[in-house]
């Protein structure tokens, strides 16, 4: 199969309810969509880089440019057999992980479609729902955040992650899980926090959580495993794991015990099944992370979340939780067990609606 036209879609949705992290707070998804075309038929991808560099380097401009410059030269007008192909030719570019799974993904896409195979299928996905959760932004009182936590259990999530930083820590974990005993609990620092704090956050132990993610530098493994030896809760590293050579090297020296594994940031669905592989050969547990993707981008990681060794709920939520309005049909909603279902129609089995997009659009580039 030849690619002939690659498109870039820049697209702005707003939120439902404002997204706070310890990088800031988000009133709006800037997000870049991914558009390849060959035999008459489209493959999607997301890149699901930031308008800012706060989670990672990326930002939805060096993808715009890598893909434009970089990746779409690499593809277009080459034969491709199999979505591994095209790793294979992104391999001269170093990082820009984001910008290198959305144009991969869209040639998986694209060849779900013309094989008339769900991806589900093609990863190797053995569920046909998967468990998911919910991930609750920083409020700015306590009070809000029991309300979003309420509204969100109420709505049947079974698992709720609780976005942590200095001073929004400790009180705000023992209050929810006073108010839930039950609840599937975990934290997520993003980079939030120094070896210094080691005893703060080793009194999260008392809260029976199932995991601390990210709580030291963005791209540290070495002090994670210093932490890791201190605390019982298991540490789940997100930011520092950007490949599959990074998740090794942190197994190695046991600076976590589980991974979220993000498609876009370890550079693509081939990138993602290796690491599931790995952490399936060393007993280590993965989950699937988030990034208030468009449905597009949830549509993947729903496929992807339903490979056997995805035993922890996701950051994969129903439509309705994240965007006033998706760009897709269908919209995924949330199963009473807590779960959703894997789309089964081929490619990643969601459909972009043209007004929809023309409506979130900012700009576009069609290649060549
Ligand atoms: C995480 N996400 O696991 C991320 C990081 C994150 C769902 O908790 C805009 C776009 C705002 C992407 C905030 C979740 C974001 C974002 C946080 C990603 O670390
Ligand atoms: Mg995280």
């Amino acid at each position: 199969m030849k690619i002939h036209h690659i498109h870039l879609h820049h697209i702005a949705l707003p939120y439902v309810h404002p997204f706070e992290t310890s990088f800031g707070r988000e009133l709006t998804r800037e997000a870049l969509l991914v558009a390849v075309e060959a035999d008459g038929l489209a493959g999607w991808g997301e890149c699901v880089a930031m308008a800012g560099p706060w989670y990672s380097y990326e930002t939805i401009e060096t993808s715009w440019h890598v893909l434009r410059d970089f990746l779409a030269p690499a593809t277009l007008g080459h034969e491709v057999s199999h979505p591994a192909d095209v790793v294979a030719r992104f391999s001269r570019v170093r990082g820009h992980a984001m910008a290198r799974a959305s144009l991969e993904n869209a040639v998986w896409d694209l060849f779900g479609r013309a094989q008339g195979t769900p991806l589900v299928k093609m990863l190797g996905g053995v569920r046909p729902a998967v468990p998911v959760g919910v991930s609750v932004g920083i409020e700015p009182t306590l009070d809000e955040l029991l309300e979003q936590v309420a509204g969100y259990v109420a709505a049947g999530y079974a698992r709720v992650k609780l976005k942590i930083k200095p001073g929004w820590d400790v009180q705000v974990v023992r209050a929810v899980r006073e108010r839930w005993p039950d609840l599937a609990l975990q934290v997520d620092a993003n980079s939030a926090y120094t070896l210094a704090d080691a005893d703060r956050l080793a009194e999260l132990d008392a809260f029976d959580l199932l995991l601390i993610e990210q709580p030291l530098h963005h791209d540290d493994i070495v002090d994670h495993a210093v932490l890791q030896r201190q605390l019982r809760t298991p540490i789940c590293l997100d930011e520092s794991i950007h490949s599959p050579h990074h998740a090794r090297w942190a197994l190695d020296i046991g600076a976590c015990r589980i991974i979220n594994i993000k498609v876009g940031r370890v550079g693509g669905f081939t990138a993602a099944q290796q690491i599931h592989d790995l952490c399936a050969a060393r007993g280590a547990q993965v989950w699937c992370g988030g990034m208030l993707e468009t449905n597009v981008g949830r549509a993947g990681n729903l496929a992807l979340a339903a490979l056997p060794n995805f035993t922890l709920p996701g950051d994969i939520s129903a439509s309705a939780r994240y965007f006033v309005e998706d760009i897709t049909a269908p919209d995924f909603t949330l199963n009473a067990d807590s779960t959703i279902s894997v789309p089964n129609g081929p490619g990643i089995g969601v459909q972009v609606l043209p007004e929809r997009l023309a409506a979130a659009s900012l700009r576009t580039l069609s290649l060549p």
